[in-house]
């Protein structure tokens, strides 16, 4: 909004000719999420506690979840409350795909706020019934792989890692459409899975929406993308404002989410978080990459799948429970150490995947 609003008075204050710069505009949506965070986090958790919106723990998780019975859920809405104003104030609000991916993010953090006001109101931790949580995703992402669909930017696919872009043209036709809701669903459930310890989703949200700002930044800018041989497409460098405002509302968040955490993200924060981060990979063209960027997630969720398909087939646990935070902690390792632990590894996957732009 302020590029919209004050960048054509540059005639009159040159100053402002600052702001054409999506740089400069991404490290204030980083500083803008961040104090917005800090400022109304103390607030929404202090309405939660007095709403009562106190999370339920289950009584078949591991024993020290139990000492954190009580503590406010729903904190997303304070993570996406600073995300929408840094973006609306930073972001050029000509570009369409800072809508769409608004629009997506918003409406998985509906979804997620459903389920944890319906947990809450039901005192279970059942929620939405998974069916309807994944035909609303379902519904979320047919809508986003239409958008994509009819793009003339993405006419001839997406880019693969470790290729050069102009060797290869991976055109889906209309399976781009089921691919797109594949993503969008996988990431926004991987993110939910993730979230199961202090601090545990949001430092590897983090890292990841750090990386796709480079990216998105690189693929829309018509001299680096040809420079490294990605993928060009005009206008998708606003997506860098985009995620450095996670990055900033996450710091924010985690002031709050750090052990011993006073409040955590809820459905409403992981469910939109991941699906953000699935639309914004898309969209910049490089969703093969969520995979090393988003390994933590990658890794959290194949967990779950090798245990349910183990104890199905032979009555057997591979872990001694899902996802594989859980078994760490089974078998007696301290949450702060598993969780910085997995920080490091997100760390360093960020960097392995900003490391493939110059491995083709
Ligand atoms: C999200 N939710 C946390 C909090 C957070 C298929 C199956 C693997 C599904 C999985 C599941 O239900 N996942 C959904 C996990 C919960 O956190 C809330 O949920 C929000 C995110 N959606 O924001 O509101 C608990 O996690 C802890 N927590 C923290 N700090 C945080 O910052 O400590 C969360 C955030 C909170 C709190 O204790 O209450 C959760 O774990 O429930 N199911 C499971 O994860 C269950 N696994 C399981 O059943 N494994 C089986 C099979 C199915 C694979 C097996 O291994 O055999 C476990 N989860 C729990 N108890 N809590 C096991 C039992």
């Amino acid at each position: 909004m302020l590029y919209n609003l004050l960048y054509p008075l540059k005639e009159y204050f040159s100053p402002l000719n600052v702001l054409r710069y999506i740089t400069f505009r991404s490290i204030w949506a980083i500083v803008t999420a961040f104090l917005i965070t800090l400022i109304i986090g103390p607030k929404i958790i202090k309405w939660l506690e007095k709403k009562q919106v106190k999370q339920v723990i289950r009584e078949d998780g591991p024993e020290t979840h139990f000492e954190k019975k009580g503590t406010p859920t729903m904190g997303g809405i304070m993570i996406l409350i600073s995300l929408f104003v840094s973006v609306i104030l930073w972001g050029d609000l000509t570009n369409k795909y800072i809508y769409i991916t608004l629009l997506g993010t918003m409406s998985l953090g509906i979804l997620g706020f459903i389920d944890d006001y319906k947990k809450v109101k039901e005192g279970s931790s059942k929620g939405v019934r998974g069916k309807i949580k994944l035909l609303a995703q379902f519904i979320i992402g047919f809508v986003i792989g239409l958008f994509i669909y009819y793009d003339p930017a993405f006419k001839d696919g997406f880019a693969v890692p470790f290729l050069k872009f102009a060797e290869r043209y991976w055109s889906l036709g209309f399976l781009m459409i089921p691919f797109v809701i594949l993503v969008i669903s996988g990431t926004s459930n991987a993110v939910n899975l993730t979230d199961g310890l202090d601090g545990l989703a949001i430092v590897p949200v983090m890292t990841t929406a750090f990386v796709f700002m480079l990216l998105s930044y690189i693929t829309g800018n018509i001299k680096i993308a040809n420079y490294l041989q990605v993928p060009y497409v005009a206008g998708i460098g606003e997506l860098a404002v985009f995620c450095a405002a996670i990055v900033g509302a996450g710091l924010g968040f985690l002031w709050f989410n750090a052990y011993p955490a006073i409040v955590f993200m809820g459905d409403t924060g992981s469910l939109s978080l991941g699906g953000a981060l699935g639309i914004i990979a898309l969209l910049s063209k490089h969703p093969f990459l969520l995979i090393i960027a988003g390994g933590i997630f990658v890794i959290e969720a194949v967990s779950v799948i090798i245990q349910v398909i183990s104890f199905r087939l032979t009555g057997k646990r591979i872990f001694r429970m899902a996802p594989i935070h859980h078994h760490f902690e089974k078998k007696g390792g301290y949450e702060t150490h598993i969780v910085i632990r997995f920080w490091i590894v997100s760390i360093m996957l960020a960097l392995l995947t900003l490391s493939t732009l110059k491995l083709r």
